[in-house]
Protein backbone atom coordinates (compact mmCIF):
# COMPACT_ATOMS: atom_id res chain seq x y z
CA UNK A 1 0.00 0.00 0.00
CA UNK A 2 1.13 3.51 -0.12
CA UNK A 3 0.84 5.84 2.80
CA UNK A 4 2.38 8.92 4.39
CA UNK A 5 5.86 8.53 6.23
CA UNK A 6 8.76 10.82 7.29
CA UNK A 7 11.58 9.77 6.08
CA UNK A 8 15.26 10.21 6.87
CA UNK A 9 17.35 10.12 3.87
CA UNK A 10 20.44 11.85 6.05
CA UNK A 11 21.63 13.18 9.37
CA UNK A 12 20.46 15.99 10.22
CA UNK A 13 18.23 16.76 6.96
CA UNK A 14 15.03 17.41 7.27
CA UNK A 15 12.75 14.34 7.28
CA UNK A 16 10.81 14.10 3.76
CA UNK A 17 6.87 13.51 4.22
CA UNK A 18 6.23 11.52 1.20
CA UNK A 19 4.14 8.61 -0.34
CA UNK A 20 6.37 5.17 0.78
CA UNK A 21 5.35 1.90 -0.02
CA UNK A 22 4.47 -0.64 2.86
CA UNK A 23 4.45 -4.10 2.24
CA UNK A 24 2.29 -6.83 4.08
CA UNK A 25 2.95 -8.61 7.00
CA UNK A 26 4.73 -11.73 6.52
CA UNK A 27 4.82 -14.65 8.97
CA UNK A 28 4.90 -14.11 12.30
CA UNK A 29 4.82 -9.90 11.57
CA UNK A 30 1.59 -7.41 12.41
CA UNK A 31 0.99 -4.07 9.91
CA UNK A 32 -0.71 -1.49 12.07
CA UNK A 33 -2.24 2.40 11.13
CA UNK A 34 -0.29 4.43 12.95
CA UNK A 35 -2.94 6.94 14.83
CA UNK A 36 -0.70 9.23 16.92
CA UNK A 37 2.81 9.10 17.07
CA UNK A 38 5.04 10.99 19.62
CA UNK A 39 9.02 12.27 19.54
CA UNK A 40 11.20 11.18 21.76
CA UNK A 41 15.16 12.46 22.37
CA UNK A 42 16.37 8.91 21.44
CA UNK A 43 14.92 9.53 17.84
CA UNK A 44 16.45 12.86 17.81
CA UNK A 45 19.31 11.20 18.66
CA UNK A 46 19.43 9.00 16.03
CA UNK A 47 18.58 11.34 13.48
CA UNK A 48 21.81 13.24 14.12
CA UNK A 49 24.02 10.78 13.45
CA UNK A 50 25.04 9.75 16.40
CA UNK A 51 23.55 6.76 17.05
CA UNK A 52 25.82 3.41 16.16
CA UNK A 53 23.02 1.80 14.93
CA UNK A 54 21.65 4.65 12.72
CA UNK A 55 21.31 3.86 9.31
CA UNK A 56 20.20 5.96 6.50
CA UNK A 57 17.32 6.33 5.11
CA UNK A 58 15.37 5.36 7.26
CA UNK A 59 11.71 5.63 8.90
CA UNK A 60 12.39 7.07 12.95
CA UNK A 61 9.89 6.77 15.41
CA UNK A 62 8.84 4.78 18.54
CA UNK A 63 6.32 6.45 20.47
CA UNK A 64 3.21 5.75 18.90
CA UNK A 65 -0.43 4.00 19.01
CA UNK A 66 -2.46 2.56 16.49
CA UNK A 67 -5.16 -0.02 15.18
CA UNK A 68 -4.31 -3.41 13.65
CA UNK A 69 -4.77 -3.42 10.11
CA UNK A 70 -3.78 -6.82 8.85
CA UNK A 71 -1.38 -9.88 9.84
CA UNK A 72 0.57 -12.02 8.62
CA UNK A 73 0.36 -16.35 8.85
CA UNK A 74 0.60 -17.83 12.10
CA UNK A 75 -0.08 -14.33 14.37
CA UNK A 76 -2.43 -15.43 16.72
CA UNK A 77 -2.70 -12.75 19.36
CA UNK A 78 -3.66 -10.06 17.88
CA UNK A 79 -6.29 -9.84 14.73
CA UNK A 80 -7.47 -6.32 12.86
CA UNK A 81 -9.46 -3.91 14.82
CA UNK A 82 -7.32 -4.22 17.94
CA UNK A 83 -6.16 -1.30 19.42
CA UNK A 84 -2.03 -1.56 20.25
CA UNK A 85 0.95 -0.14 21.14
CA UNK A 86 4.71 -0.98 19.34
CA UNK A 87 7.45 -1.97 21.37
CA UNK A 88 10.50 -1.05 20.87
CA UNK A 89 11.41 -3.80 23.45
CA UNK A 90 10.00 -6.89 22.18
CA UNK A 91 8.62 -9.76 24.34
CA UNK A 92 8.49 -13.23 23.04
CA UNK A 93 8.36 -15.11 26.46
CA UNK A 94 10.40 -18.01 24.92
CA UNK A 95 14.12 -16.80 24.36
CA UNK A 96 16.88 -17.16 27.08
CA UNK A 97 16.25 -13.34 27.99
CA UNK A 98 12.58 -13.92 28.18
CA UNK A 99 12.77 -17.37 30.58
CA UNK A 100 15.26 -15.44 32.95
CA UNK A 101 13.29 -14.10 34.69
CA UNK A 102 16.31 -11.28 35.18
CA UNK A 103 15.66 -8.92 32.77
CA UNK A 104 13.16 -6.91 30.27
CA UNK A 105 15.31 -7.52 27.48
CA UNK A 106 14.16 -10.29 24.57
CA UNK A 107 16.56 -11.71 22.15
CA UNK A 108 13.89 -12.78 19.18
CA UNK A 109 13.84 -10.03 16.78
CA UNK A 110 17.17 -7.81 18.44
CA UNK A 111 19.58 -8.85 15.87
CA UNK A 112 17.32 -7.68 13.28
CA UNK A 113 15.84 -4.30 14.78
CA UNK A 114 19.31 -2.79 15.69
CA UNK A 115 20.06 -2.87 11.73
CA UNK A 116 16.64 -1.71 10.36
CA UNK A 117 14.76 -4.97 9.14
CA UNK A 118 12.66 -7.70 9.90
CA UNK A 119 13.61 -11.14 11.22
CA UNK A 120 11.57 -13.48 8.33
CA UNK A 121 14.14 -12.28 4.79
CA UNK A 122 16.16 -9.85 6.96
CA UNK A 123 14.49 -7.04 3.97
CA UNK A 124 12.66 -3.86 4.81
CA UNK A 125 8.56 -3.71 4.28
CA UNK A 126 9.31 -0.20 3.11
CA UNK A 127 10.32 1.26 0.34
CA UNK A 128 10.25 4.63 -2.04
CA UNK A 129 10.68 4.34 -6.13
CA UNK A 130 11.92 0.68 -5.41
CA UNK A 131 14.53 1.37 -2.67
CA UNK A 132 14.45 0.12 0.75
CA UNK A 133 13.81 2.38 3.51
CA UNK A 134 15.29 1.18 6.75
CA UNK A 135 12.89 -0.02 9.64
CA UNK A 136 14.37 2.11 13.11
CA UNK A 137 14.27 0.25 16.28
CA UNK A 138 11.36 -2.25 15.15
CA UNK A 139 8.76 0.53 15.13
CA UNK A 140 9.12 3.12 12.64
CA UNK A 141 6.05 4.79 13.56
CA UNK A 142 6.62 8.26 12.20
CA UNK A 143 4.05 6.94 9.39
CA UNK A 144 0.77 6.43 8.76
CA UNK A 145 0.93 2.60 8.04
CA UNK A 146 4.22 0.39 10.23
CA UNK A 147 4.99 -3.23 9.54
CA UNK A 148 6.58 -5.08 13.31
CA UNK A 149 7.23 -8.37 14.84
CA UNK A 150 4.51 -9.72 15.87
CA UNK A 151 7.01 -10.18 19.41
CA UNK A 152 6.84 -6.10 19.63
CA UNK A 153 2.90 -5.56 20.09
CA UNK A 154 0.85 -5.06 23.41
CA UNK A 155 -2.78 -4.83 22.66
CA UNK A 156 -4.33 -2.79 24.68
CA UNK A 157 -7.98 -1.59 26.00
CA UNK A 158 -9.75 -0.25 23.80
CA UNK A 159 -11.34 2.62 25.21
CA UNK A 160 -7.88 4.19 26.06
CA UNK A 161 -6.94 7.12 24.48
CA UNK A 162 -5.12 6.26 21.40
CA UNK A 163 -3.60 10.18 21.32
CA UNK A 164 -2.65 9.88 25.38
CA UNK A 165 -1.48 6.28 25.94
CA UNK A 166 0.80 6.70 22.68
CA UNK A 167 3.04 7.85 25.34
CA UNK A 168 3.38 4.47 27.10
CA UNK A 169 5.55 3.63 24.29
CA UNK A 170 8.46 4.92 25.56
CA UNK A 171 9.62 8.16 28.11
CA UNK A 172 6.98 7.61 31.06
CA UNK A 173 7.25 3.97 31.46
CA UNK A 174 11.30 4.50 31.18
CA UNK A 175 11.01 7.09 33.92
CA UNK A 176 8.67 5.29 36.13
CA UNK A 177 10.01 1.79 35.65
CA UNK A 178 13.83 3.14 36.35
CA UNK A 179 12.55 3.71 40.02
CA UNK A 180 10.17 0.60 40.49
CA UNK A 181 12.13 -2.21 38.72
CA UNK A 182 15.73 -1.01 37.96
CA UNK A 183 16.57 0.93 41.40
CA UNK A 184 13.53 0.01 43.57
CA UNK A 185 13.02 2.76 45.50
CA UNK A 186 11.88 2.52 48.98
CA UNK A 187 9.97 4.62 50.85
CA UNK A 188 11.44 7.07 53.02
CA UNK A 189 14.71 7.46 50.40
CA UNK A 190 16.48 10.34 49.02
CA UNK A 191 16.31 10.64 45.16
CA UNK A 192 18.70 12.76 42.88
CA UNK A 193 17.29 13.37 39.08
CA UNK A 194 19.56 14.74 37.02
CA UNK A 195 17.99 16.10 33.58
CA UNK A 196 14.30 17.07 34.00
CA UNK A 197 12.31 16.15 30.80
CA UNK A 198 9.51 13.57 30.29
CA UNK A 199 11.89 11.24 31.06
CA UNK A 200 13.34 12.95 34.70
CA UNK A 201 9.83 13.67 35.15
CA UNK A 202 8.47 10.18 35.07
CA UNK A 203 11.36 9.47 37.38
CA UNK A 204 10.28 11.74 39.91
CA UNK A 205 6.47 10.41 39.63
CA UNK A 206 8.03 7.08 40.39
CA UNK A 207 9.79 7.88 43.32
CA UNK A 208 6.65 9.50 44.58
CA UNK A 209 4.50 7.11 44.24
CA UNK A 210 7.71 4.60 45.64
CA UNK A 211 7.05 7.15 49.37
CA UNK A 212 10.60 8.75 48.44
CA UNK A 213 11.05 11.45 50.82
CA UNK A 214 13.33 14.10 49.34
CA UNK A 215 13.31 14.46 45.61
CA UNK A 216 15.95 16.71 44.59
CA UNK A 217 15.89 17.56 41.17
CA UNK A 218 19.11 18.97 39.03
CA UNK A 219 18.94 21.30 35.66
CA UNK A 220 20.44 23.60 33.96
CA UNK A 221 17.11 25.59 33.19
CA UNK A 222 16.13 26.89 36.39
CA UNK A 223 12.58 27.06 34.39
CA UNK A 224 12.23 23.30 34.73
CA UNK A 225 11.78 23.65 38.67
CA UNK A 226 8.27 24.61 38.44
CA UNK A 227 6.60 21.97 36.27
CA UNK A 228 8.28 19.37 38.03
CA UNK A 229 6.96 20.20 41.44
CA UNK A 230 3.45 18.84 39.80
CA UNK A 231 5.86 15.21 39.48
CA UNK A 232 7.27 15.01 43.02
CA UNK A 233 10.41 17.11 42.63
CA UNK A 234 10.31 19.36 46.21
CA UNK A 235 13.64 20.37 46.45
CA UNK A 236 15.97 21.78 42.76
CA UNK A 237 19.62 22.33 42.03
CA UNK A 238 20.61 24.11 38.95
CA UNK A 239 24.45 22.94 39.00
CA UNK A 240 25.33 26.76 37.03
CA UNK A 241 24.45 28.43 40.58
CA UNK A 242 27.40 26.59 41.92
CA UNK A 243 31.29 26.48 41.99
CA UNK A 244 31.76 22.82 44.01
CA UNK A 245 30.98 20.20 41.32
CA UNK A 246 27.45 19.13 41.46
CA UNK A 247 27.82 15.76 42.95
CA UNK A 248 29.76 17.78 46.01
CA UNK A 249 26.79 19.95 46.35
CA UNK A 250 24.53 17.01 46.37
CA UNK A 251 26.22 15.40 49.04
CA UNK A 252 26.66 18.46 51.30
CA UNK A 253 22.66 18.38 50.64
CA UNK A 254 22.14 15.34 52.02
CA UNK A 255 24.71 13.95 55.06
CA UNK A 256 27.27 12.07 52.33
CA UNK A 257 24.84 11.63 49.62
CA UNK A 258 21.76 10.39 48.37
CA UNK A 259 20.53 6.18 48.13
CA UNK A 260 19.19 7.18 44.61
CA UNK A 261 20.42 8.85 41.44
CA UNK A 262 19.12 8.55 37.71
CA UNK A 263 20.72 10.04 34.99
CA UNK A 264 18.25 11.46 32.43
CA UNK A 265 20.00 13.29 30.03
CA UNK A 266 22.61 11.29 28.41
CA UNK A 267 25.64 13.10 28.96
CA UNK A 268 28.92 10.83 30.28
CA UNK A 269 30.18 13.70 32.73
CA UNK A 270 26.54 13.79 34.55
CA UNK A 271 26.66 9.87 34.59
CA UNK A 272 29.95 10.45 36.81
CA UNK A 273 28.57 12.94 39.17
CA UNK A 274 25.05 11.01 38.99
CA UNK A 275 27.31 7.88 41.02
CA UNK A 276 29.86 9.89 42.94
CA UNK A 277 26.44 11.45 44.61
CA UNK A 278 25.50 8.19 46.00
CA UNK A 279 25.60 7.69 49.34
CA UNK A 280 28.98 5.18 50.45
CA UNK A 281 28.03 1.60 51.47
CA UNK A 282 24.66 1.48 49.43
CA UNK A 283 23.77 4.52 46.99
CA UNK A 284 22.70 3.39 43.43
CA UNK A 285 22.68 5.12 40.39
CA UNK A 286 20.88 4.28 37.26
CA UNK A 287 21.82 5.49 33.93
CA UNK A 288 18.83 6.06 31.38
CA UNK A 289 19.75 8.84 29.33
CA UNK A 290 21.53 7.41 25.94
CA UNK A 291 24.89 8.83 25.38
CA UNK A 292 26.27 9.13 22.14
CA UNK A 293 28.72 6.91 19.91
CA UNK A 294 32.06 6.70 21.12
CA UNK A 295 31.47 8.12 24.62
CA UNK A 296 32.65 6.27 27.79
CA UNK A 297 32.01 6.25 32.08
CA UNK A 298 35.01 6.55 34.25
CA UNK A 299 35.03 6.85 37.58
CA UNK A 300 37.53 5.68 39.91
CA UNK A 301 37.07 2.02 40.76
CA UNK A 302 37.20 2.83 44.51
CA UNK A 303 33.50 4.32 44.02
CA UNK A 304 32.13 0.79 43.89
CA UNK A 305 34.50 -0.43 46.21
CA UNK A 306 32.93 1.53 48.75
CA UNK A 307 29.75 0.05 47.74
CA UNK A 308 28.01 2.20 45.42
CA UNK A 309 26.08 0.18 42.57
CA UNK A 310 25.98 1.72 38.83
CA UNK A 311 22.77 0.30 37.14
CA UNK A 312 21.26 0.92 33.57
CA UNK A 313 18.02 0.30 32.32
CA UNK A 314 16.35 0.00 29.00
CA UNK A 315 12.38 0.98 28.72
CA UNK A 316 12.42 1.11 32.67
CA UNK A 317 12.93 -2.33 33.02
CA UNK A 318 9.40 -3.41 32.21
CA UNK A 319 8.02 -6.66 30.17
CA UNK A 320 6.32 -4.79 27.03
CA UNK A 321 3.71 -7.26 25.92
CA UNK A 322 3.00 -7.87 29.36
CA UNK A 323 3.40 -4.46 31.10
CA UNK A 324 2.12 -2.05 28.44
CA UNK A 325 -1.78 -3.01 29.05
CA UNK A 326 -1.40 -2.94 32.57
CA UNK A 327 0.67 0.59 32.81
CA UNK A 328 -2.39 1.30 30.36
CA UNK A 329 -5.34 0.32 32.87
CA UNK A 330 -3.07 2.42 35.77
CA UNK A 331 -3.81 5.36 33.25
CA UNK A 332 -7.35 4.82 33.13
CA UNK A 333 -7.71 4.27 37.00
CA UNK A 334 -5.54 7.73 37.31
CA UNK A 335 -2.77 5.90 38.96
CA UNK A 336 -0.35 7.66 36.69
CA UNK A 337 0.24 10.60 34.67
CA UNK A 338 0.23 10.84 31.07
CA UNK A 339 -1.67 13.72 29.88
CA UNK A 340 0.33 15.93 31.92
CA UNK A 341 3.92 15.52 29.68
CA UNK A 342 1.66 16.21 26.49
CA UNK A 343 2.80 19.86 26.06
CA UNK A 344 2.08 20.09 22.19
CA UNK A 345 -0.14 18.14 19.20
CA UNK A 346 0.39 18.63 16.06
CA UNK A 347 0.74 16.62 12.44
CA UNK A 348 3.27 14.35 10.71
CA UNK A 349 3.39 17.30 7.92
CA UNK A 350 4.96 19.20 10.79
CA UNK A 351 7.25 16.54 11.93
CA UNK A 352 10.04 19.17 11.51
CA UNK A 353 8.56 21.97 13.48
CA UNK A 354 8.12 18.80 16.22
CA UNK A 355 11.62 18.40 16.34
CA UNK A 356 12.68 22.06 16.49
CA UNK A 357 10.12 22.36 19.70
CA UNK A 358 12.22 19.82 21.04
CA UNK A 359 15.04 21.30 21.47
CA UNK A 360 13.21 23.97 23.27
CA UNK A 361 12.94 24.11 27.06
CA UNK A 362 9.08 23.98 27.02
CA UNK A 363 8.49 20.88 25.20
CA UNK A 364 7.94 17.73 26.81
CA UNK A 365 6.01 15.28 24.45
CA UNK A 366 4.65 16.66 21.17
CA UNK A 367 2.31 14.02 19.50
CA UNK A 368 1.75 14.19 15.89
CA UNK A 369 -1.91 13.28 14.48
CA UNK A 370 -0.76 10.75 11.21
P1 LIG B 1 15.01 15.93 27.50
O1 LIG B 1 16.01 16.51 26.56
O2 LIG B 1 13.61 16.38 27.42
O3 LIG B 1 15.50 16.18 28.99
C1 LIG B 1 16.82 16.37 29.33
C2 LIG B 1 16.90 17.43 30.42
O4 LIG B 1 18.25 17.49 30.86
C3 LIG B 1 16.53 18.85 29.99
O5 LIG B 1 15.59 19.40 30.90
C4 LIG B 1 17.85 19.62 30.02
O6 LIG B 1 17.68 20.98 30.39
C5 LIG B 1 18.60 18.86 31.08
N1 LIG B 1 20.07 18.94 30.99
C6 LIG B 1 20.85 18.95 29.88
N2 LIG B 1 22.15 18.99 30.21
C7 LIG B 1 22.20 18.99 31.56
C8 LIG B 1 23.28 18.99 32.51
N3 LIG B 1 24.55 19.00 32.12
N4 LIG B 1 22.95 18.97 33.83
C9 LIG B 1 21.67 18.94 34.23
N5 LIG B 1 20.62 18.95 33.38
C10 LIG B 1 20.88 18.96 32.07
O7 LIG B 1 15.10 14.35 27.28
P2 LIG B 1 14.10 13.15 27.66
O8 LIG B 1 13.12 12.92 26.57
O9 LIG B 1 13.61 13.33 29.05
O10 LIG B 1 15.14 11.94 27.57
C11 LIG B 1 16.25 11.90 28.42
C12 LIG B 1 17.26 10.85 27.98
O11 LIG B 1 16.72 9.55 28.15
C13 LIG B 1 17.67 10.92 26.50
O12 LIG B 1 19.06 10.64 26.43
C14 LIG B 1 16.89 9.79 25.86
O13 LIG B 1 17.52 9.33 24.69
C15 LIG B 1 16.93 8.78 26.99
N6 LIG B 1 15.93 7.70 26.99
C16 LIG B 1 16.35 6.49 27.42
C17 LIG B 1 15.45 5.45 27.50
C18 LIG B 1 15.89 4.11 27.99
O14 LIG B 1 15.15 3.13 27.81
N7 LIG B 1 17.03 4.00 28.64
C19 LIG B 1 14.11 5.66 27.13
C20 LIG B 1 13.71 6.94 26.74
C21 LIG B 1 14.64 7.97 26.66
N1 LIG C 1 21.22 2.26 19.24
C1 LIG C 1 21.57 2.94 20.43
C2 LIG C 1 20.87 2.29 21.61
C3 LIG C 1 20.12 3.29 22.30
C4 LIG C 1 19.44 2.70 23.51
O1 LIG C 1 20.08 2.38 24.51
N2 LIG C 1 18.14 2.57 23.43
C5 LIG C 1 17.34 2.21 24.60
C6 LIG C 1 15.97 2.75 24.37
S1 LIG C 1 15.95 4.50 24.18
C7 LIG C 1 14.33 4.81 23.90
O2 LIG C 1 14.12 6.13 23.81
C8 LIG C 1 17.21 0.71 24.76
O3 LIG C 1 16.16 0.17 25.02
N3 LIG C 1 18.29 0.02 24.68
C9 LIG C 1 18.31 -1.41 24.74
C10 LIG C 1 18.33 -2.01 23.37
O4 LIG C 1 18.11 -3.22 23.25
O5 LIG C 1 18.51 -1.25 22.41
C11 LIG C 1 23.05 2.95 20.67
O6 LIG C 1 23.52 3.90 21.29
O7 LIG C 1 23.71 2.00 20.23
ZN1 LIG D 1 12.22 6.93 23.47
Amino acid sequence: MATQAAVAYEPNKPLVVEDVQVAPPQAGEVRIKILYTALCHTDAYTWSGKDPEGLFPCILGHEAAGIVESVGEGVTEVQPGDHVIPCYQAECRECKFCKSGKTNLCGKVRSATGVGVMMNDRKSRFSVNGKPIYHFMGTSTFSQYTVVHDVSVAKIDPKAPLEKVCLLGCGVPTGLGAVWNTAKVEPGSNVAIFGLGTVGLAVAEGAKTAGATRIIGIDIDSKKYETAKKFGVNEFVNPKDHEKPIQQVIVDLTDGGVDYSFECIGNVSVMRAALECCHKGWGTSVIVGVAASGQEISTRPFQLVTGRVWKGTAFGGFKSRTQVPWLVEKYMNKEIKVDEYITHNMTLGDINKAFDLLHEGTCLRCVLST
